[in-house]
């Protein structure tokens, strides 16, 4: 089979010399402009990045690499072997996010066993999360973990060896690879060590996503799938969201793939982005005990009521709205779908349910919120839940780990292409007015 480092360095070298051509013939073609709000009010929708890995339409969703989730799981290879029988594995699509190709299924086993080989965590990891403190969000041990291993970095010893720039995406490649491979480990200590006995069993027989639960502490098949499709749909969200962006721009300091990921870590961590998972299982559970205090029945007008409390104590609604998306988020469809065919009659699905139900109405009527509809968090911590996996100060680690794939498979490019440092100008108050006092 064409392994995947050989897939890659036959596409190099054209994409290369695509992307200067498009920058000799048309580097001064505007594509925008930018106005004041955007440049105080986050940037939202500037064009000023190139992302090839995923694409995001405010209406449609997230594409990666062209194919849309209902796309991805017709067509990518699943555990079984038969594609559209089961969730694609993780491994299928993060040789679908690094290459653009779809890969066989011996490709995607082929990716398995290179994962597995790099899992092994330095000796001094594992020693080093046992020492954190057990109240330590397991989101900053996750970031320490990462920054730990990344004493092997091959990037940065390439780099103080003076390796020539053309060469430093195969060095890049190494360590990406190593730190997909690590995160589980790395993610599965934490759990153990914070909410049991610290105990990680591997099982390398399985899929990456198998092997992940088993280290965590689970074993049953169908968490395996939820698993794998958890991990397929939180890896890419095209380039501006928090966790990919500061990936992208520590990395293009030449900071290698563990320090820049670890700087997406620490974005991701924020609640108004990736902690937002955990968030949602927050305000579920306050809704609840509320209710059950005021022997309150838990349905849509009670819902309707903590909601309105929510907001008029100026917090947000976790799991819902999105900075690009306009619609229900796909990532939230897909979910729906598996609890539907797996979990119907789940208690928190039910209820996730008909907070869909009024949510959206409420967030239109409350009248600031640009997009009323649910985003991939507000389905996420029930189905895991469900599985016995109740402790949600850990969401947004699983969130992590697949991150990783999507910001990393970027950085590969972004290396690759020679993408240089990035270096927005900034502007001072004094200058913005000047621009409208003529
Ligand atoms: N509940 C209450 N108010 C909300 C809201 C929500 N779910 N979403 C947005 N707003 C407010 C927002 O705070 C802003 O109010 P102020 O003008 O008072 O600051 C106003 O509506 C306009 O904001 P927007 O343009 O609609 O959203 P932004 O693009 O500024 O922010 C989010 C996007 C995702 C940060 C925002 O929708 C939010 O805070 N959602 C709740 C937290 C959440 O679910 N985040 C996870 C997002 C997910 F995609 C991820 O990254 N994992």
């Amino acid at each position: 089979i064409t392994t995947l480092q050989e897939t890659l360095a036959a596409q190099v070298p054209e994409k290369q010399a695509k992307l200067t051509q498009l920058k000799k013939e048309h580097g001064s073609h505007v594509i925008g402009n930018v106005t004041i709000d955007q440049c105080i009010g986050g940037a939202r929708s500037v064009k000023c990045m190139l992302w090839e890995t995923s694409n995001l339409d405010a209406e449609e969703g997230i594409r990666f690499r062209g194919l849309t989730i209902p796309e991805c799981q017709a067509v990518l290879p699943t555990y079984s072997g038969k594609t559209g029988d089961g969730e694609p594995l993780l491994e299928s699509l993060f040789w679908l996010l690094l290459t653009g190709e779809v890969p066989t299924k011996e490709q995607a086993d082929s990716l398995t066993a290179e994962l597995h080989a790099r899992s092994t965590l330095p000796a001094h990891v594992v020693p080093l999360l046992n020492s954190l403190p057990k109240q330590m969000h397991p989101m900053t041990q996750l970031s320490i973990g990462l920054m730990a291993a990344q004493t092997e970095s091959k990037f940065s010893k390439a780099y103080a060896d003076g390796v020539p720039k053309k060469e430093y995406h195969l060095h890049a490649l190494e360590d990406i690879l190593s730190v997909v491979a690590q995160l589980p480990e790395i993610a599965a200590t934490i759990y153990r060590n914070v909410y049991f006995d610290g105990k990680v069993n591997k099982d390398l027989s399985l899929d990456y996503s198998g092997n992940f639960c088993r280290m965590l502490g689970y074993d049953d098949p169908s968490f395996d799938e939820l698993m794998r499709l958890y991990l397929c749909i939180h890896t890419d969200h095209e380039g501006g969201n928090a966790s990919a962006h500061a990936t992208h721009l520590v990395g293009s300091t030449l900071s290698d793939p563990y320090l820049s990921y670890s700087g997406g870590l620490n974005a991701l961590a924020g609640p108004l982005h990736g902690l937002a998972n955990q968030e949602v299982l927050k305000w579920i559970q306050e809704l609840k005990s509320k209710f059950d205090a005021e022997g309150k029945e838990v349905n849509a007008e009670s819902i309707t009521e903590f909601a309105w409390e929510t907001l008029k104590a100026g917090k947000v609604i976790p799991g819902y709205g999105h900075a690009v998306l306009r619609k229900t988020d796909p990532r939230y469809t897909c979910q729906r779908e598996f609890a539907l065919k797996h979990i119907p009659d789940d208690p928190l699905f039910k209820l996730v349910d008909t907070i869909y139900q009024v949510m959206p109405g409420i967030l239109k009527e409350h009248g600031k919120v640009a997009n009323p509809y649910p985003n991939v968090d507000s389905h996420s911590g029930v189905l895991l839940w469900h599985y016995g996996f109740t402790q949600y100060q850990y969401y947004t680690v699983l969130f992590g780990v697949s991150r990783a794939v999507g910001a990393l498979s970027q950085l590969y490019w972004d290396r690759a292409l020679g993408l240089p440092l990035e270096r927005p100008k900034s502007v001072t108050p004094e200058w913005l007015w000047s621009q409208v006092q003529k």
